[in-house]
């Protein structure tokens, strides 16, 4: 295993073997060659999760299959059905309608359009293709099937004999593929690697090969013989990381060892190309991955680098990788990420601010960047089992990945900032009318980034180890999979989560055996009760694991119960926009004030006016007809506002002249917001003892 920790020596030794792997995987396409030596889908890969770490020596928890869990009415069912129902079918809409699939038709002579949109059009629909797969695997959906399978033979019909696919780079732009100057902006192998994505989620749920061996032809015959270390080979790099997570995704979905070298030598940086010091800090590429000390540069990109790096350490066990790894997680929790789980403070160049550097109304937090962030940490989990990483994963999925798609499904959320005034934010490139959602973007990363994550999300609740099961997330659902030893097991969880903390874990292993159930036990949570059939367990933690190693037999219960007490929260004073502010947790959500819901909105009351009396008590109550159902907080405040006007500016030594005025504060999921008429959002309220 230590030979996949590659040397540029190895290599330029291993490319020798590239010729004939290229003639393997040709043998596929041409069937006259060998094709019993081409590069071939592992079938039991099939049963797969949402990344097959199944046989990864370095993954410590082993990932489940998305239709291993089939998630019951409750917190996530509403979100997963606007999905499938409405979300999906009207982004194949829209792609169309926005000519994304006529660029593939346009190759193929059945379209006069011309090209349109941004160099990564492709990877919308890849994107797209892979939500389809994992939708595929919580249900039939022979329709969407279908349509699914002749957009995926437009796609590969303009695949060309070299193994490129590409509809940016042909016609006059041909000569620019993969030059170094395309490599670094052109996001060809972006796009690809999203194809992979794509191709293998869909290859997971229905067995087509189709896509997959496009994919895989794209890398043995036009990457692998033309790009990499050896002499006669061209510079590579990712000017936008994604294909590193691809490549090895494609690897386990193979057993070409080759896709994980060559992951491991982009991750490293080709010193053949000349990238601009700005350039590999704002494309985070193009230095070694282990030189890294801290979060910089465009947040998707970093995001994406790290799980490449991430998945490349589960594969080879590289300290170098799990050291660096494990900085830069320090330095996210420590310095970047927001109350939501967000990441990316600044609009220019999408990135990452200075540490502490965390605006509200300004904050950038793309959809896309939190998802980066929920995939790298459930790679980091799956490295280490630390419940650290499910802490970051719970708290980036309820609020900044949530909040991306509207309840109806159909408009999305670029950036999700923590503060919104409809009237001032008419800059945004991304919401030029002023509108946070919308149902299309000429650059459309995050709604089929969001789909693609709504629909693999029963892949994240459970992981099995070599000593038992885990238990991650938390809603009504059942588990129907096996254990490392073979003995079949079911789980039904019955809960109210995340509105209340009590949870029902029946367990039912096909034969009573002797293991383990990790349970996990939140991070916000501060007093909790663990129970086997009635019987209290001790040692629960909150931000850990709880093991409950005894023989189970089927009808065995374990009762969670957390506390979910309302809590103020207050950032690092560092972070200068919320200083004197709070935001309110309750459970796993983060909460908002919209003006509308306000009692005194239809005044001309400010949201800046209102301060959260700090002292007194918060109530919590369920109300079903808001917001599809959300738990609505209640909390004291005063408004406060001049009752003279002082000038701009006055003498400190003279008084403000303000009126108090008590009032109540209610407050809403964050995730819930900008979902009925524009109105002003904060999240971190100004606060005064009460
Ligand atoms: O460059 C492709 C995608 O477009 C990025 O991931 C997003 O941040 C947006 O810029
Ligand atoms: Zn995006």
């Amino acid at each position: 295993m230590m030979a996949s920790m590659l040397s540029r020596r190895s290599f330029i030794a291993s490319s020798a073997a590239a010729a004939l792997l290229s003639q393997m995987s040709r043998a596929l396409a041409h069937p006259a060659a060998d094709a019993e030596t081409a590069t071939r889908p592992n079938q039991d890969g099939r049963n797969a999760g949402v990344i097959d770490v199944s046989k990864s020596p370095y993954a410590k928890l082993k990932t489940v299959p998305v239709s291993a869990v089939v998630i019951q009415e409750g917190f996530w069912s509403q979100r997963r059905k606007a999905n499938l129902e409405s979300s999906i079918p009207s982004m194949q809409a829209e792609l169309v309608a926005h000519g994304r699939m006529d660029n593939f038709l346009r190759l193929e002579g059945k379209s006069t359009a011309p090209q349109i949109g941004p160099v990564f059009a492709d990877s919308d629909i890849y994107k797209w293709t892979e939500a389809v797969g994992w939708a595929l695997q919580s249900g039939n959906q022979p329709a969407l099937k279908e349509t699914t399978a002749a957009m995926i033979r437009e796609v590969v019909a303009t695949q060309e004999p070299s193994g490129y696919l590409n509809t940016y780079y042909v016609g006059d732009r041909k000569p620019l593929r993969m030059q170094y100057d395309t490599q670094t902006t052109g996001h060809e192998l972006y796009c690809i690697g999203h194809l992979l994505q794509g191709a293998i989620a869909y290859y997971r749920s229905t067995g087509d090969e189709t896509l997959l061996d496009a994919g895989i032809r794209f890398v043995d015959d036009f990457l692998l013989p033309n790009y990499g270390p050896g002499p006669n080979q061209m510079g590579i790099v990712a000017g936008h990381p994604e294909i590193e997570m691809a490549l090895i995704e494609l690897y386990r979905t193979t057993g070409n060892q080759r896709y994980v070298d060559l992951a491991g030598y982009i991750l490293h940086g080709d010193p053949r190309i000349p990238l601009h010091p700005q350039q590999t800090v704002y494309m985070f590429c193009g230095v070694p991955f282990t030189s890294r000390t801290h979060l910089e540069g465009h947040a998707v990109r970093c995001m994406y680098a790290c799980c490449g790096a991430t998945d490349y350490y589960l594969e080879t066990g590289d300290p170098a990788y799990l050291q660096t790894l494990n900085t830069l997680w320090d330095d996210l929790a420590a310095h970047q990420m927001y109350v939501t789980g967000g990441v990316g403070a600044r609009e220019t160049g999408e990135a990452f601010g200075d540490p502490y550097e965390l605006p509200n109304a300004r904050a950038y937090g793309e959809s896309c960047a939190a998802i980066g962030n929920m995939m790298w940490n459930w790679r980091m989990l799956a490295a280490t089992g630390d419940a650290r990483f499910t802490d970051v994963v719970e708290r980036a999925l309820y609020n900044g990945i949530n909040s991306g798609m509207s309840l109806d499904g159909k408009t999305y959320c670029y950036r999700n900032p923590l503060a919104f005034d409809p009237n001032g934010n008419s800059q945004d490139r991304h919401a030029p009318e002023g509108r946070i959602r919308n149902p299309w973007y000429d650059t459309t990363c995050c709604p089929p980034n969001l789909e693609r994550t709504f629909a693999s999300l029963p892949g994240y609740f459970y992981s099995t180890s070599d000593d038992g099961v885990y238990v991650h997330l938390y809603d009504n659902s059942d588990l129907s999979w096996r254990l490392h030893d073979g003995n079949g097991l079911k789980i039904r969880q019955e809960t109210r989560y995340p509105w209340n903390g009590d949870v029902k874990l029946t367990i039912a292993p096909a034969t009573p055996g002797e293991f383990t159930v990790f349970v996990r036990i939140p991070g916000w949570s501060t007093q909790q009760s663990v129970k086997v059939n009635g019987a209290s367990v001790a040692g629960a933690q909150p931000g850990s694991y709880l093991p409950i190693r005894r023989r189970w037999s089927a009808g065995d219960a374990i009762e969670l119960s957390f506390d979910m007490p309302t809590q103020a929260l207050r950032a690092n004073p560092a972070v200068s926009e919320d200083r004197g502010r709070v935001a309110f947790q309750r459970g796993p959500c983060v909460f908002c004030m919209e003006q509308l819901d306000q009692p005194d909105a239809d005044t001309s009351i400010n949201l800046n006016d209102y301060t959260a009396s700090l002292g007194a008590p918060t109530s919590a109550r369920y109300d079903p007809d808001l917001l599809d159902g959300v738990m609505v907080l209640d909390h004291a405040g005063v408004i406060v506002r001049p009752t003279v006007d002082r000038g701009l500016y006055f003498p400190l030594s003279e008084s403000e002249h303000t009126q108090e005025t008590d009032t109540r504060l209610k407050l809403i999921p964050y995730y819930a917001w900008a979902n009925r008429a524009p109105s002003a959002m904060q999240v971190w309220i100004p606060y005064r003892q009460a």
